[in-house]
């Protein structure tokens, strides 16, 4: 029996097993806008057998984007390709998810492949950033952000919320906030980033506010039947680990009482001058602690694509959904030769009945 290929159930939702495929930047979109790549790209991926298909980080506002191809839902015009994009992933037979978020000082960067790096405000695909303080994250992305007013904070927490309306009214049935990867959100919770002085910094509760406040602002629109989670970083991996660590345990469990229904974990990415230990599903035990200390279900990912290392995750109860990334990207059907590995022979918690049918174990003998 295998623990990876069960249904998992989160509010109304039923996923047909535990792996999902987390939001990946395609860096295809044009002013937030998505394209036929994006339909290429999630339908086929979703078609794989994966449980839940969570698009990627979507940008509240224009500033708000990592780099000038990242996907938006600022405007009510960029809801027609996320619909389309919603009902191919439940026509393949997986939940549909998004991310929204907001890039904060990582925004207004070329992307991955042409640099990597901060464009300039002053060309044309560039743009002035913002941030919690006027902290440079440095290396390739050096810009200075501008430090956020109480009303750049009321107007961010806003466009977190009409963003979210807009998610619903596409057809996803799982919203996911970015509250990792040094992105806004993460860089108001880390004392690295966050040298406020007023009630958005100082103690955690001051660090921890912006957080709380847009969860709780998401919550009252988002369907209290469907689940809201957010992918946070728990720590960074910067010689701080234990006080970070109970500082993040902490939050979460003040969002779980905010009506948080799941955590995606992950890691601060905060600053460059880090020590992560990158392996294969390295995070397995620090998520296993955030589950059992904040008391919610919990995801990961990092390497955990090899199937028994998925499925080890699941059945030691580390993990309640698996996040499979890059793996996806090379093999859409990753499920299928997840399930063939383990031995799963029942194809239909992985694919459609029309593909099923066809594939159970015994016939591909034949
Ligand atoms: C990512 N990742 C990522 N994470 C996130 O929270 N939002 C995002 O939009 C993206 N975008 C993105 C693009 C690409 C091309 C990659 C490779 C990764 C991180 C991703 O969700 C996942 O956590 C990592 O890839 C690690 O998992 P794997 O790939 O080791 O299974
Ligand atoms: C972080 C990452 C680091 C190392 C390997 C894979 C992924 N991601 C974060 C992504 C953008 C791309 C890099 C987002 O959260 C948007």
């Amino acid at each position: 029996m295998s623990a990876l290929f069960t249904p998992f159930k989160l509010k109304d939702v039923t996923l047909r097993n535990r792996i999902a495929v987390p939001p990946m930047c395609q860096y295809s979109a044009n002013d937030g806008f998505v394209n036929e790549w994006h339909q290429v790209h999630y339908a086929g991926i979703a078609r794989g057998g994966a449980g839940l298909v969570i698009v990627e980080a979507t940008a509240v506002s224009p500033e708000g984007r990592i780099t000038p191809g990242c996907a938006g839902l600022w405007n009510d015009a960029q809801v027609e390709g996320m619909a389309n994009i919603a009902t191919r992933i439940k026509a393949a037979g997986a939940v549909p998810g998004i991310q929204i978020g907001h890039a904060g000082r990582k925004a207004s960067a070329n992307r991955p492949w042409e640099g990597d790096d901060h464009i300039p405000s002053e060309d044309a695909y560039g743009w002035d950033t913002i941030a919690p303080s006027a902290i440079a994250y440095g290396h390739g992305l050096p810009k200075v952000p501008k430090e956020m007013t109480l009303d750049d904070i009321a107007r961010v927490k806003a466009d977190f919320v009409a963003a979210a309306k807009r998610a619903l009214d596409a057809g996803f049935e799982w919203l996911e906030l970015h509250f990792a990867h040094g992105y806004l959100a993460q860089s108001f919770f880390s004392k690295h980033s966050n040298k406020r002085t007023d009630q958005y910094g100082g103690d955690l509760a001051g660090r921890s506010r912006f957080l709380l406040e847009t969860l709780e602002a998401v919550r009252e629109v988002w369907p209290k039947n469907l689940p809201l989670t957010a992918r946070f970083g728990v720590l960074e991996y910067d010689g701080n680990d234990e006080e970070t660590l109970a500082e993040s345990i902490e939050l979460v469990r003040q969002m779980r009482e905010r009506g948080l229904d799941m955590l995606s974990v992950s890691v601060g990415f905060t600053i460059a001058e880090t020590n992560i230990p990158w392996g294969p599903a390295f995070l397995g035990d620090i998520a296993k602690r955030v589950r059992n200390e904040a008391g919610l279900p919990v995801a990961s990912a990092w390497g955990f694509d090899g199937p028994q290392l998925a499925e080890n995750a699941v059945a030691n109860e580390q993990l309640d959904l698996v996040m499979v990334g890059r793996a996806h990207l090379a093999d859409p059907h990753y499920p299928l030769q997840a399930a063939k590995e383990l031995g799963v022979d029942k194809p239909t918690w992985v694919l459609p009945a029309p593909y099923a049918h066809w594939l159970e174990r015994y016939r591909m003998a034949r």
